[in-house]
């Protein structure tokens, strides 16, 4: 398996050449495809829908990463209990029992993930972590592209690693927001496993999407990159 996963986020990607632009991502290895969901409340902006999950899933070249931000969850995550195989992850805070709705969602066949807002702590999502496939550690707040990283929030992701290291638990560590070729080494060396690529890398305008998909992978492989990433240790967090 590779070290680090590259998940464009395809709310960045250009609507008018999708076919192309996906072809190119197949082409390239890209592991995932992250799909935003919103609702208009718990983020103010809408964006992608489960027709879209639909075609990118008869598609079928890439696994779909799914990202929740709505309200609500317990009703609207039927629209997407049907991608089987898919991680589909939410907002804890957005439900009363969130065990119960990662509980549900394995039993359909998905695989269960949580989001981690900068305003949410690691300790208020311990009780969730041996529920999860996925942790996604967001490194702005969720609601839209184009934005700068919160820094403190880089700290999370190596504390979320020891933590789980710690737990001996499995689940895969994602970062989304400001994936930039300056943060990249940043956030796999607090860390990350998968990446979450907008704007501010693979998306960016009037650049080549199969050559910036390329150069993330020299970037995220190189041994300055992997030679920072954390070691297994028994530290407490
Ligand atoms: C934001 C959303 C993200 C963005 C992504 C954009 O609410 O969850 O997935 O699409 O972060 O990337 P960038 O590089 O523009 O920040
Ligand atoms: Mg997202």
């Amino acid at each position: 398996m590779k070290t680090v996963m590259l998940s464009p986020s395809m709310m960045c990607a250009d609507f008018l050449h999708l076919e192309n632009d996906l072809e190119v991502m197949a082409e390239n290895g890209v592991e995932l495809l992250h799909v935003d969901i919103m609702d208009g409340h718990f983020v103010p902006n809408f964006t992608l829908g489960p027709d879209y999950c639909r075609a990118l899933a008869e598609w079928g070249k890439i696994a779909l990463d799914i990202h929740l931000m709505n309200e609500d969850v317990d009703r609207l995550a039927e629209l997407f209990l049907g991608f089987s195989g898919a991680y589909l992850a939410f907002h804890p805070e957005t439900v009363y029992h969130p065990v119960r709705t990662l509980q549900l969602f394995r039993d359909r066949g998905v695989r269960p993930g949580i989001v981690i807002s900068p305003s949410i702590t690691l300790e208020q999502v311990v009780p969730l972590l041996p529920h999860i496939d996925l942790a996604c550690v967001m490194t702005v707040s969720p609601g839209y592209a184009g934005q700068s990283l919160i820094p403190e929030t880089l700290e999370k992701i190596s504390s979320l690693r020891a933590r789980r290291e710690r737990l001996g638990l499995s689940f895969a560590i994602e970062v989304d927001g400001n994936v930039s070729w300056e943060n990249i080494p940043r956030m796999i060396a607090a860390g990350a496993e998968i990446l979450v690529a907008g704007t501010s890398s693979i998306f960016r305008k009037g650049e080549d999407l199969g050559a910036n998909i390329r150069r993330f992978r020299r970037l995220a492989e190189s041994p300055d990159v992997l030679g920072g990433l954390p070691q297994k240790t028994g530290c407490a967090v």
